[in-house]
């Protein structure tokens, strides 16, 4: 017969209050020890709870601070709760009845009690109550549009009712069939000075620079598709700007907010396959002539596709030192690109981009002890597979998520502006410098061969 009784239960307890505090302590006066888990961020955002505003570290310390609580833990994963039962021994598992049934089928584990929650407050009241909704406005009618508007109804601290297009008959058409949309400009200084607080911009990559730089100027915040500039300067005068001007620029790279990625890069860190030694990402997109302007293929393969890959190399691999292009062009332009990166201790990235050859999507990250393959499309990072020289030992990480994965994304922009921070943690203003030198450099290059050309032509 054991001495004391152990009881679990878990929660993110995102700012933490009187029904909390409440079920904790009906579930400790179940018997003697109580163990509290703790979601965290990255597992909170797998299950859909994307406008958590603490993050884990204060959540758990409020945890702490509260002495009926005898121990905290962290929830991280799905499978985590019958792992924790065994290994503590637990007798009771408590848990709010908002979850009734959901969890019966770890009766088997344990004994399982749901307990009444408290009516009248939830952190969803309290952040609607002590947080501001961000308004946001969307500059630029294109084909991913519709999609980022139906992917912000998931996120609760986010309305967006403007949108900016030189095109005013577009902007006229949209707004008249939008059931969220409800201003449209096509004067981008009548729609910068609205009550909108934010932007998201995706245009033509050659319009970024300047239509980010009135809206930092106009002190919104700004989420661009990337890469936010096409030159080595102007990248760095709109980061400094922002500071500056004290708002949030971020790229709209959505493959960085996802949950498996932010994963992939935790088990990476922690050596899950030892040193990583190589990072190999394809990314290949043959746009259908009818849908996408010659202007559009013209800007190349290496400015419209090569972030995504150099995120992936950037982020597990560091900074890169030296860059080698091997690209195929056609009439000025690359349609492919191969490109070839070092990094800290001899490690090499290799990143391969075209719109005009298909090829696997895939990823594979390549360490001392193992390796990890992604699955295409790799950049909706969903399952990785992690694989050793004795296969036995292999193992599979999935986080499948709804939608087109951009609520993320959304979510991230809008809960930092919340809090009032200017940088995101998953892609800080140096990742974006790192990621787009791979672009930035092979546009140099570029642009000094036409030039060594003309002086050619006219000499
Ligand atoms: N709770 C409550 N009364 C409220 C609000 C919450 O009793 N007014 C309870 C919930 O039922 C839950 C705990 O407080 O037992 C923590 O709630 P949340 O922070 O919302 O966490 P939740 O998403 O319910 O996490 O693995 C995580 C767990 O499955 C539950």
């Amino acid at each position: 017969m054991k001495d004391k009784k152990t009881i679990i239960t878990y929660g993110t307890y995102d700012m933490l209050h009187k029904g909390h505090m409440r079920l904790l302590e009906r579930a400790k006066a179940l018997g003697d020890y109580l163990i509290v888990g703790v979601t965290d961020e990255n597992y909170d955002r797998s299950r859909g709870k994307l406008n958590v505003v603490e993050n884990t570290k204060k959540r758990i310390k409020s945890i702490e601070s509260l002495d009926f609580v005898d121990k905290v833990i962290v929830e991280t994963h799905k499978n985590q709760k019958a792992e924790d039962m065994l290994e503590y021994d637990v007798d009771i598992f408590a848990i709010g009845d908002d979850w009734v049934g959901a969890f019966d089928y770890l009766n088997e584990f344990t004994h399982v009690e749901y307990l009444a929650r408290t009516e009248g407050i939830s952190s969803t009241k309290l952040r609607a109550e002590n947080f501001d909704t961000i308004k946001l406005g969307i500059v630029g009618l294109g084909r991913g549009t519709q999609a980022f508007i139906d992917e912000s109804k998931f996120v609760s601290n986010v309305k967006i009712n403007r949108i900016y297009s030189p095109d005013f008959l577009a902007v006229k058409k949209f707004t008249k069939k939008s059931d969220v949309i409800k201003y449209g400009h096509d004067n981008y200084d009548d729609f910068l000075d609205t009550s909108i607080s934010a932007v998201y911009i995706d245009t033509a990559l050659t319009s970024h620079y300047k239509l980010i730089k009135e809206a930092i100027k106009a002190g919104k915040h700004v989420l661009c598709e990337n890469p936010l500039a096409l030159h080595k300067n102007e990248l760095k005068e709109l980061l400094s700007l922002a500071k500056e001007e004290k708002v949030l620029l971020l790229s709209a790279l959505k493959t960085a907010f996802l949950p498996a990625f932010n994963q992939l890069l935790t088990e990476l860190s922690e050596g899950i396959i030892g040193e990583v030694k190589e990072v190999r990402a394809t990314r290949t997109t043959l746009y259908k002539e009818k849908d996408y302007p010659e202007s559009f293929m013209a800007q190349g393969a290496t400015n419209i596709l090569s972030s995504y890959p150099s995120l992936l190399v950037n982020k597990i691999l560091g900074k890169s030192k030296n860059i080698t292009f091997f690209d195929q062009g056609f009439e000025g332009y690359d349609v492919s690109n191969l490109i070839v990166s070092k990094h800290k201790g001899g490690a090499v990235g290799v990143s391969r981009v075209a719109t005009g050859i298909k090829s696997e999507g895939d990823a594979v990250i390549s360490g001392t002890k193992g390796y990890v393959h992604i699955p295409a499309p790799w950049w909706l990072t969903k399952k990785f597979y992690v694989h050793f020289e004795d296969e036995h030992k292999s193992q599979t990480f999935n986080y499948e998520f709804d939608g087109c994965g951009l609520r993320y994304m959304i979510a991230e922009f809008s809960s930092l502006i919340q809090r009032g921070e200017r940088k995101s943690k998953m892609l800080t203003p140096s990742d974006m410098v790192g990621i787009n030198r791979v672009l930035l450099e092979y546009n140099e290059r570029k642009n000094k061969e036409k030039r060594k050309i003309e002086k050619r032509k006219n000499g």
